[in-house]
């Protein structure tokens, strides 16, 4: 097929906002649109599948504070680090195509561009923003739009906020945006469009504020030094930035835009189908061809976090159920458009039920007595039998076509539905024609044969397409079947298996969980940590308070911090006391620190000990650190105080 014959799909995930590890409910957004990604592949789609992260904001700012590290080092470290984004969407065998970073230099320099011709076309003016703000979301909200006086998307409390700022003009395109939702399909399913309707289009749309002059982690608006660039307008536009939208990076915008689709979080739904459409229109961009706004997983009826401990983590549940078993549950277990409770009962009850029961024993009875009864190869079978085969051929035959009017609209649940009720059927086709009975006489055989192709073709269809949802257990089943072909257009006939192919035996493909055992070992696993911290017995002899104001503790600032020659275990520090004068300080922790990564940190010194020498050079004062021992070996933390504490502060 020729380049631009080619059949194109674009589909994205939200982009993850890296402030914590990810979840199981993150998980499935991403499960979903891989499954999606490898569907359209699967019927020859030339697939675009991006997916990535939202780095900005001032909540990554704080907590990179919180960790004493920069906002880029923090987001690195979740995304690029070991346990960290990659590295699951490399587990969960995500097949994306593209990962975008909103920190990436391309994508910066292309908001800021975005940025600027809204300004210049004047749908981007500077004003006063007093309103709300609820940090966690990163949104601003009206009087109006607030729940109770709360967030109404987390139900957090919101702060006044008031400060020049720029703004979208967001009520310009109110009319427009509430004819796309009402009267086409850009948005799905039609529940979330009520929403959107009823919820912010009625109340009316006010005008966006897009910068922040608060804090500093964003894009800079470059025309006006000291305003950040609105996260949600850095983080929508990345779906066109990594296509090549203003930037020199990529060029795939003619060949991808518009998006086929968005899967979004019914959270977000507001910001895709309401303020992304909007900017566009305001660009005179073409639209995305549809949002689809999927629901929550939701843990004991609330909303997931990774503060619920290990049962979310989706290392731990991969690695004690496999990434192919993990993935189909997800998809097998909720309607993609409505939220879903998450639990582990109804996870080990699936695996047993659809994958040990139906889908695993099919393929081994099948595959095992195909090599019982005819070794590794099946003789030519006969013509089927009218009667008994009819109805196990048809529904194998018809599959495909049903599953595609599902996966068509992201019906993942009821597209795997239609596959299991054709390995019910086979299941019990076995039983109608009881092999073991037909193997008993000479006659029986060739119906025999006729019976396990029937089998095996089954297998070889449903395998297909369960390949979208669990990779790794369509290239086993087609292995077992001796190399089958499982290209799209083989999986609508019945009768292309070579009965001639070898099929080759192998352990269960989903063993049976015992319940009670796991669900013991997961409430185990769930249970807080013991602290492995073995704490220094507590004083016993009292200090008086005058004794204890006599020690002058101090904020100090490490200026310069370096090795002392000759020892393996002295850094030494010259600090800014508030004085004037430098001071310096030995401190006997080498072994914890590398001595560039402590310049500029504000730290606590007691300054009135005598001084004293060490390896030559003169100590004024100690480092206060903190010291435990973690299973054995001791470990230190300089204690750190905050960077707006100014040097020379007296500590009390
Ligand atoms: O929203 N069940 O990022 P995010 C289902 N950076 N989905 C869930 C979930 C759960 N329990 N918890 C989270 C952001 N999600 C923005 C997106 S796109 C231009 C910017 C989903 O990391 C959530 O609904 O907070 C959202 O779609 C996605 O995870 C990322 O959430």
């Amino acid at each position: 097929m020729c380049d631009s014959c080619q059949k194109k799909f674009y589909i994205t995930t939200p982009i993850y906002y890296p402030s914590a590890k990810l979840h199981i409910g993150h998980t499935y957004c991403t499960v979903a649109t891989d499954a999606m990604a490898r569907y359209k592949r699967l019927q020859g789609y030339d697939v675009m599948f991006l997916t990535g992260t939202d780095e900005h904001g001032q909540k990554i700012e704080d907590k990179a504070r919180e960790a004493g590290v920069t906002p880029k080092q923090f987001v690195d470290n979740i995304v690029e680090g070991k346990g960290g984004v990659k590295d699951l969407w490399k587990l969960m065998n995500i097949s994306y195509d593209r990962f975008i970073r909103t920190t990436d230099d391309y994508h910066v320099e292309a908001i800021q561009k975005i940025f600027r011709k809204m300004y210049d076309n004047g749908d981007i003016y500077k004003g006063t923003y007093r309103g709300k703000y609820c940090k966690p979301c990163e949104s601003f909200w009206t009087e109006s739009q607030l729940v109770d006086g709360k967030c109404p998307d987390c139900g957090g409390e919101v702060q006044d906020a008031e400060e020049e700022a720029y703004f979208f003009r967001l009520s310009k395109y109110a009319d427009r945006v509430r004819d796309l939702l009402e009267n086409t399909d850009f948005l799905e399913p039609r529940s979330r469009v009520n929403e959107m309707i009823n919820n912010f289009i009625k109340p009316g749309l006010e005008d966006l504020c897009v910068s922040r002059t608060s804090f500093t982690w964003g894009i800079p608006v470059d025309f006006d030094p000291g305003h950040v660039v609105y996260v949600w307008i850095d983080a929508l536009f990345n779906y066109m930035t990594a296509m090549g939208f203003e930037n020199e990076k990529y060029d795939d915008l003619d060949k991808f835009w518009p998006a086929d689709v968005h899967f979004v979080g019914k959270e977000i739904v507001r910001f895709h189908s309401i303020i992304w459409p909007a900017m566009l229109m305001s660009l005179n961009l073409p639209l995305p061809k549809k949002v689809y706004g999927h629901g929550w997983l939701l843990l004991d009826g609330g909303k997931m976090s990774k503060s619920k401990g290990n049962v979310v983590d989706p290392y731990v549940l991969a690695e004690r159920f496999g990434v192919d078993a993990l993935r189909f549950f997800l998809l097998r277990s909720f309607p993609f458009g409505s939220d879903g409770n998450f639990s582990n009962e109804l996870l080990i009850s699936t695996i047993n039920t659809d994958l040990a029961n139906d889908l695993g024993n099919l393929v081994s009875r099948t595959v095992a007595m195909a090599q019982k009864y005819f070794g590794e190869h099946l003789p030519q079978a006969q013509q089927a039998d009218e009667e008994k085969d009819a109805e196990l051929l048809a529904m194998a035959s018809a599959l495909r076509d049903q599953y595609e009017e599902q996966m068509e609209h992201y019906a993942f649940q009821n597209a795997l539905a239609e596959i299991f009720k054709v390995i019910s059927r086979a299941n019990k086709y076995i039983d109608e024609n009881a092999p073991w009975i037909l193997a008993k006489s000479e006659e029986s055989k060739p119906r025999l044969a006729r019976v396990l192709y029937n089998l095996l073709e089954t297998v070889r269809i449903c395998g297909g397409l369960l390949a979208p949802f669990m990779p790794d257990t369509a290239a086993e089943i087609a292995k077992r079947l001796g190399g089958a072909e499982m290209d799209w257009d083989s999986l609508n006939r019945f009768g292309v298996l070579n009965p001639e192919a070898a099929v080759v035996a192998g352990p269960a493909l989903f063993p049976r969980i015992d319940m009670e055992k796991e669900l013991a070992a997961l409430e185990e696993l769930n249970k807080p940590a013991k602290p492995a911290l073995e704490i220094e017995p507590y004083a016993e002899e009292k200090v008086d308070f005058d004794t204890f104001c006599r020690s002058d503790l101090r904020a100090v600032k490490v200026k310069d911090c370096q090795s002392v020659k000759k020892s393996d275990k002295l850094l030494c520090f010259t600090l800014d006391d508030g004085t004037g004068t430098d001071r310096q300080i030995l401190s006997g922790i080498a072994k914890y620190y590398k001595p560039e990564e402590l310049v500029g940190k504000t730290l606590v010194a007691i300054v009135n000990l005598p001084p004293r020498k060490m390896m030559g050079k003169e100590s004024n004062g100690m480092l206060l650190s903190a010291v435990h021992s973690e299973k054995g070996e001791e470990k230190l933390n300089l204690v750190m105080v905050s960077d707006a504490i100014p040097a020379g502060a007296k500590l009390c």
